[in-house]
């Protein structure tokens, strides 16, 4: 268990996200992000797929555990429009953030609730902070997902990218972690994506970005985004990050969300050095919580004290 792999993740992931954001969704979206896609210092913004996974890490951090309410608050009171919340998690974010519990309100943006993967985007932190047990891995996904996704196939996607971010922090070889995702899976929505996946894996066959959309899926529903960004996670970890971003823009559809979860992914395989250089916003504090996340598995014994990274990142 290495410090770099921790850093990598969630470095991974909001390099991703803020590099993709400028290609999702349709002409409205991407001129909104045009005009408001970088800090006043020039740093790349961002969006709500970060901005979970900050709250999510801070929220594990403080209580030790998934502590639903108070998750459900703390994404609750850093809802902030300009950062491209799904209109779904909107209405539910509002509403708990009315004072409206979130066992009521998750039901409000979709009858059923939520199959969007928004509780997937955020999911490897789980897998960082339970690092040293699947189990809890596995229930803290599903757990940390119920609060804004009611919908099976919100959950699944959560414990997917989940299981899959913690097999590869296990150091399992990129076959090992595409059967453990397959293990977990329940529901034939992702079930046929990921035996799709494998098929082209065990036939060397390397389909090109259009027929991977249409083959997998490119949008903001967990059954058409979380199998995507496994298989371009796994078709890219041996190659560049930006050789992967190139892809995941030319997949088009829910780029920042596919982005965030294939870097996150790829950020636990190859480390954060290899990441481009790109001035990402506040990189220090993301930083600062990789750091605090693998301090946690030092902590309970599964990962050997590591020198202070922050100051070289
Ligand atoms: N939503 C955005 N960006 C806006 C541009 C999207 C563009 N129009 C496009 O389609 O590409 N970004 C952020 O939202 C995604 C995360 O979403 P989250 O948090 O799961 O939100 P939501 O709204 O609950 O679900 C997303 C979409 O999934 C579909 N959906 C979900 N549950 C449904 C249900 N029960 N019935 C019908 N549809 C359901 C809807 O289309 C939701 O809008 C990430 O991409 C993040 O970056
Ligand atoms: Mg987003
Ligand atoms: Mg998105």
């Amino acid at each position: 268990m290495k410090a770099e792999r921790f850093i990598g993740c969630v470095l991974g992931l909001a390099t991703g996200d803020a590099m993709g954001a400028p290609y999702e969704g349709g002409l409205l979206e991407r001129g909104i992000w045009r005009l408001i896609g970088k800090t006043r210092d020039g740093c790349l913004r961002w969006t709500d797929d970060t901005q979970m996974a900050i709250d999510l890490a801070e929220s594990l951090l403080s209580d030790g555990h998934v502590a639903p309410d108070r998750l459900a608050r703390r994404f609750a009171f850093s809802y902030r429009w300009s950062r491209g919340y799904g209109p779904g998690a909107r209405k539910v974010l509002r509403r708990i953030r009315r004072g409206e519990p979130w066992e009521q309100a998750v039901h409000r943006g979709f009858p059923g609730g939520s199959y969007g993967n928004g509780a997937a985007m955020r999911a490897p932190i789980v897998a960082l902070f339970f690092a040293h047990d699947l189990r809890q891995t596995i229930a803290s996904a599903r757990s940390s997902a119920r609060v804004t996704h009611a919908h099976p196939l919100g959950i699944e996607g959560a414990v997917m990218i989940a299981v899959a971010a913690h097999s590869l922090l296990a150091g399992d070889s990129i076959e090992q972690m595409v059967d453990a995702v397959r293990g977990e899976c329940s529901m034939p929505e992702m079930c046929v994506r990921v035996d799709r996946f494998s098929e082209w894996m065990r036939g060397n066959e390397q389909p090109g970005p259009q027929d991977v959309a249409r083959h997998l899926g490119n949008g903001t529903s967990a059954p058409t985004s979380c199998p995507t960004a496994l298989y371009v996670a796994a078709r890219h970890m041996n190659k560049s990050f930006e050789e992967m971003m190139r892809f995941v823009m030319a997949c088009r559809g829910d780029v920042d969300t596919i982005a965030a979860m294939a870097g996150a992914l790829w950020g636990i395989g190859n480390g954060y050095e290899r990441l481009p250089p790109v001035r990402l916003e506040s990189r220090e504090q993301l930083v600062s919580i990789a750091t605090r996340l693998y301090d946690e598995q030092v902590r309970v014994g599964h990962a050997e004290p590591s020198k202070d990274l922050s100051s070289r990142s």
